[in-house]
């Protein structure tokens, strides 16, 4: 029996049109998972869904903002009577905002926070229960450099992703006897959309500085792309890793292990 196999389950993953999400859920498809997927608006899930079929995927997509739970509620009950129990929630929908703390408003870190933190608790309230019933599924909350690292401006996010760790363990903790794994996936620097204006070129055809100095942070000595989760990603939502539970699983290429490369040092 391949324990990394995933037909017959069906993955849900959040904010999945294009990104890590995109990724993952393209990973798991190509391990047999049936995938259904969110974003924001219907716009951004017909692009998914597009992207998805380019692939030779048929994926589910439902507009659903995570931080509201009566449309949560909702996507989960649709999907459970068109598509059937998930099996699979991968909590990825996520946003950041790069603002100095002292200049941020209130109401910008309770956005970050609530798509970020509120909107991974609202989404595993909804799915665990038929979970429950089942006795046995997969929850993977992609957590961040920022669960263990603070730095410059993203005070907002590496509140929400530090708590978004302390929820996977207590999901761990109390769902665990219902054989229900609840992990962190942890990427380090990963080259999407997200990322893109720590990466743009200088006027002056350097790169960013902020792209040097992850360049120098990292063993890997490059960032990642969203198809190193990949194989993260299928060993959480499998099998495999039945008896792993509470765990963040840094993707980061060593940065969590590395002081860094010394300036000069060629
Ligand atoms: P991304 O390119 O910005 O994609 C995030 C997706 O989530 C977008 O489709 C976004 O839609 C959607 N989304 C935002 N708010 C939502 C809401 N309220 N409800 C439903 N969907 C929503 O980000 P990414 O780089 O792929 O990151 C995906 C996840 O990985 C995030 O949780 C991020 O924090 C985390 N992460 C990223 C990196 C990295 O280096 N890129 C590293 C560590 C962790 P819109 O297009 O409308 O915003
Ligand atoms: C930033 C980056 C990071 C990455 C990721 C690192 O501004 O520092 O956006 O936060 O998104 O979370 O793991």
């Amino acid at each position: 029996m391949n324990p990394f196999d995933l037909k017959g389950k069906i993955a849900l993953v959040t904010g999945a049109s294009y990104g890590i999400g995109y990724a993952i859920a393209t990973g798991l498809a190509g391990a047999g998972a049936k995938i259904v997927f969110n974003d924001i608006n219907q716009d951004l899930v017909d692009k998914g869904i597009a992207a998805y079929k380019a692939e030779g995927i048929e994926a589910k997509g439902y507009v659903c903002d995570v931080t509201n739970e009566d449309q949560v509620n909702e996507m989960v009950a649709t999907i459970e009577k068109e598509v059937g129990t998930i099996d699979v929630l991968v909590n990825n929908a996520g946003i950041i905002k790069r603002i100095p703390m002292h200049e941020m408003t209130a109401a910008e870190f309770r956005q970050v926070i609530d798509i970020d933190l509120n909107g991974p608790f609202i989404v595993a309230k909804a799915v665990i229960p038929s979970m429950m019933k089942k006795r046995s599924g997969k929850i993977i909350n992609i957590c961040s450099m920022m669960s263990e690292l603070g730095r410059e401006t993203v005070s907002a996010y590496a509140a929400a992703k530090g708590g978004l760790k302390m929820l996977t363990k207590n999901i761990a903790s109390e769902y665990g006897e219902y054989n229900i794994q609840c992990n962190g996936l942890g990427p380090g620097y990963i080259a999407t959309p997200q990322t893109a204006p720590l990466r743009e070129t200088q006027a002056d055809g350097s790169r960013h500085p902020f792209d040097q100095f992850i360049i120098a942070k990292t063993p890997a000595a490059r960032w990642g792309n969203a198809e190193d989760l990949v194989g993260p990603a299928i060993f959480l939502s499998s099998a495999a890793s039945d008896f792993v539970n509470g765990h963040v699983l840094y993707v980061d290429g060593g940065i969590l292990a590395y002081i860094g490369k010394q300036p000069d040092r060629k």
